[in-house]
């Protein structure tokens, strides 16, 4: 990889995201650059298709949703290209890594509402409920039993009572009991993932230290 490119490109991302240190951009980036595997094209054209990214998100981080990894990728790429850029890659794995709890909070919003118009519906929740059952036990559920537990998400989260949850339902649901952060599935990895992907990542900032 040309080292000046690479130098611009960290200088850029590190102005746009802070919860990374330049040195650990430089690694993402370059972890980036192996996974797209395409060294001879300027990295600013060149993205992770849909495909890619959900196998990293389930061999690397241990997500298993099939609905939802599709979701995360949507949220990720923010620009709606279909494909995920180095910096939409760094953004993203920021609020994975280093995430506040505000970060995540709009994360996973936006992972539920997607495709909507800034809402989750009933029919979305529904939705939502319904594979992620699935996923648990698949067959078992009822429709009646789903429709039952819409009705209790939306009880304990629509507080202006219209039927739908906004961004100002959701986090005030969460924030007053934060395991409804993601209550409809999935969508941020595993603690213990997070550790494991650092510690490989940076482990040559690590052991350049020494
Ligand atoms: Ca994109
Ligand atoms: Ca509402």
């Amino acid at each position: 990889m040309d080292q000046k490119v690479l130098k611009r490109l960290v200088e850029s991302i590190s102005k746009s995201v802070n919860s990374f240190k330049k040195s650990e951009i430089e690694c993402l980036i370059r972890i980036f650059h192996n996974l797209v595997g395409r060294g001879d094209i300027k990295l600013a054209n060149v993205g992770l298709d849909r495909n890619t990214f959900r196998v990293i998100l389930h061999s690397v981080f241990g997500m298993t949703d099939d609905v939802l990894m599709n979701r995360v990728f949507f949220a990720f790429d923010k620009d709606d290209d279909n494909y995920i850029n180095v910096k939409e890659w760094v953004k993203g794995l920021s609020v994975f890594l280093r995430g506040t709890f505000e970060e995540k909070l709009k994360f996973c919003f936006e992972v539920y509402y997607f495709n909507g118009d800034g809402y989750i519906s009933r029919e979305r929740i529904y939705d939502m409920l319904k594979n992620s059952l699935h996923q648990q036990s698949p067959g078992e559920e009822t429709d009646e039993e789903i429709r039952e537990l819409v009705d209790i998400a939306l009880k304990k989260m629509d507080y202006d009572n219209d039927g739908k949850i906004s961004f100002a339902d959701f986090e005030k649901a969460v924030k007053e009991d934060r395991l409804l952060l993601e209550v409809f599935g999935p969508c941020l990895p595993e603690a213990k993932s997070c550790l494991d992907f650092e510690a490989l990542a940076f482990q040559h900032i690590l052991t350049s230290s020494f």
